[in-house]
């Protein structure tokens, strides 16, 4: 990165609004107030300390969590500007912690974009916390103040003298605000470990200071990219040695991208601008893959690798196997979506698309090995999509022959309506049985899938088919894939059976693997399920408190505390407590009170954003060692937050 020129004043600080109105309405903010809120006040501070490596003065960042939780984030960048801020007659670090938007982010000459989706400043993180303690090392002097949910407790004072330069802030997250205050170091960690690929050459340390909890990580990456996308396809075959590297700077855009292509089916491509995940792409993505596309082709057309190829290549053949990281840093980007997880910023498009043309075409005709390597996987695609197809049209049409027969293992209900219907995914023959006992067989229809389906991320499209469990859930829900004008993959809905399909698995570490699969699943191959709103998941109880012949159930730590308060006076040992562990331990009644009975029952919709996490932490945890990614999936099991 260049450094940023144009003198920082405190006069450049525009001051815009109060931080009231961020406690009022925190979720505007920060997004939420459960523990992704918590966890986004740390890469609130982060951010900056992040801006100031790209400005290029920071070098090493220090994240702590403190024994009560609090965290501490420690840079030696440039240090928040202390001088006397013109209009408001105030110290500027005093504004920039306690004026909403004061970061100076909004004044383009004096301040480096980083975040844009973050990006609210750290005086939404003083507004949010109990206590801040700010530090800042600058012109040979440290400068301090603290604050109470936002508010000064004094003015800035200088508390000594250093050589040393940078900024230190502590926050204590507020729990008038907060539903859990409670910090998760491997979220962190995997954070902060990507960030340091981002930027290579940052060192970054996370500690844990909590009592019984003390561990430390450093992260630091002298190759970037190269090394990230190395880590990534671990526990994957590369069919090249190399990783293909490419970098290049037009209109103030910065763009970075490390390739790998493995002997595996899947396309894995992680986008990110200004550091920020990216989950639907936009236009840095379809600048890559237009350029990967066009160069490949060409390429194949000149040397004559195509002429005996029978059938057409589309845009995904081009993608088989490929793991790819994009980087790119833009000054002021537009953020689309629902979510805000695509770019918008059009002139990236053609901007990509040149840098990875030109840097892609030099290395096929420096690298001919790889490059026919890389070419036969791609006939290898294209000859596998049409098996696909084949396959695919042989399992639809069989269907068709058999008058639609549908599966043995499923328990259809008796409405034909759609609309009202109800397909239960159930884990397991002996919870699909009680299920089956349980449901209201009118508009309830479950079918069992045996254990671990088939891992999708893994396997080839034409296996797919040949899958039972997989060929079981086509038909039950009468849907069919087919391939657009442009080749793409789509879903019929229109003979779609049921409008609600729940997954129902067990609350436990097996459960969420098998739910986070089968999310994956409908992620790659009927997104449209997704999206359209059909897919839900079950959330079964964790306990049942009962007291004589009072019986009430739990599904988190807090109802089970006010059910012990309400039955037993508070007393744990004068009521009878028992923790589900899975669905097996509950009766048919049982289920369809607690988990079924549209009445009572809690759903959770599964979002694309959802599914999207659990395809992404499958991405990059379904290496070959199992353990650390059942950990992981436990901590991470993605559940929604709209309840219905
Ligand atoms: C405003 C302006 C400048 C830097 C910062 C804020 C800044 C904020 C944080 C928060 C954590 N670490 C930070 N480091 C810097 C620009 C400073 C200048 O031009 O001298």
């Amino acid at each position: 990165m260049t450094k940023q020129t144009g003198n920082y004043s405190a006069s450049s600080i525009q001051a815009l609004e109060g931080l009231e109105a961020v406690r009022r309405r925190p979720g505007m903010y920060i997004g939420s107030t459960d523990v992704k809120g918590l966890h986004h006040l740390v890469w609130e501070v982060v951010d900056n300390s992040i801006d100031e490596h790209l400005a290029g003065y920071c070098t090493h960042i220090r994240v702590n969590i403190l024994p009560d939780n609090s965290i501490q984030v420690e840079d030696n960048g440039r240090g928040i500007p202390v001088d006397m801020h013109d209009k408001l007659q105030k110290s500027a670090l005093e504004v920039v912690m306690t004026v909403l938007h004061a970061g100076g982010k909004f004044d383009k000459d004096s301040y480096k974009v980083s975040g844009g989706l973050h990006g609210v400043g750290v005086s939404c993180v003083n507004a949010l916390s109990e206590y801040v303690r700010v530090e800042v090392r600058r012109e040979g002097r440290v400068y301090m103040q603290e604050y109470q949910r936002g508010k000064p407790l004094g003015e800035v004072a200088v508390i000594g003298e250093s050589s040393a330069r940078g900024t230190t802030v502590r926050f204590r997250p507020d729990s008038e605000i907060f539903e859990t205050l409670v910090y998760q170091f491997d979220t962190l960690g995997q954070r902060l470990r990507e960030l340091s690929y981002l930027n290579s050459g940052l060192t970054i340390y996370l500690t844990d200071e909590r009592d019984g909890q003390q561990r430390e990580e450093k992260y630091f990456s002298e190759g970037g990219l190269r090394e990230f996308v190395q880590y990534i396809d671990q526990g994957r075959t590369p069919l090249t040695e190399k990783v293909i590297y490419i970098s290049g700077r037009e209109e103030q855009i910065d763009v970075e991208i490390a390739l790998v292509y493995n002997t595996g089916f899947q396309e894995n491509l992680l986008a990110y601008v200004n550091n920020i995940y990216t989950r639907d792409g936009g236009t840095h993505v379809s600048g890559f893959r237009r350029a990967l596309a066009r160069v490949f082709k060409q390429y194949g057309d000149q040397n004559g690798f195509f002429s005996k190829l029978k059938m057409e290549i589309s845009g995904e053949d081009f993608r088989e196997g490929l793991t790819g990281i994009i980087s790119v840093k833009v000054p002021e980007p537009q953020f689309k979506g629902q979510t805000k997880g695509e770019l918008g910023n059009s002139e990236v498009v053609g901007i990509v698309s040149r840098i990875v043309g030109d840097a892609l075409m030099a290395y096929l005709d420096q690298n001919p090995k790889e490059a026919r390597r890389i070419i036969d996987k791609i006939i290898l695609a294209a000859t596998a999509r049409h098996a696909a197809r084949k396959a695919r049209e042989l399992v639809q049409r069989k269907n068709v022959l058999t008058g639609g027969g549908l599966p043995g293992k499923l328990a259809d209900c008796s409405s034909k309506d759609p609309g009202d219907s109800e397909l239960f995914l159930v884990e397991g023959d002996s919870a699909g049985g009680t299920a089956k006992q349980g449901r209201n067989r009118f508009f309830q229809a479950i079918l069992p899938l045996r254990g671990k389906i088939l891992n999708v991320e893994k396997a080839i499209e034409y296996k797919i088919y040949d899958n039972e469990e997989i060929k079981n859930l086509f038909t039950a829900l009468g849907v069919h894939i087919y391939e657009d004008e442009e080749g793409e993959r789509r879903l019929n809905l229109d003979k779609l059976r049921y409008h609600k399909i729940v997954i129902m698995c067990d609350a436990d570490v097996d459960g969420s693997h098998i739910t986070t699969l089968i999310l994956t699943f409908f992620y790659r191959y009927m997104p449209e399920i997704i999206s359209n709103g059909y897919l839900y998941i079950a959330r079964p109880p964790l306990y049942l408190v009962r007291k004589g012949k009072e019986a009430r159930y739990a599904w988190n730590e807090k109802e089970r505390k006010e059910i012990v308060e309400a039955l037993g006076k508070g007393r744990e040992d004068s009521v009878h407590i028992q923790r589900y562990k899975g669905l097996g331990e509950m009766n048919a009644e049982q289920l369809w009170e607690t988990t079924m009975n549209p009445e009572t029952r809690t759903l959770s919709r599964v979002t694309i954003e959802d599914a999207s996490s659990a395809s992404y932490y499958f991405s990059i945890l379904m290496g070959d060692d199992v353990p650390p990614r059942r950990e992981f999936i436990e901590t991470h099991a993605v559940y929604a937050n709209i309840d219905i």
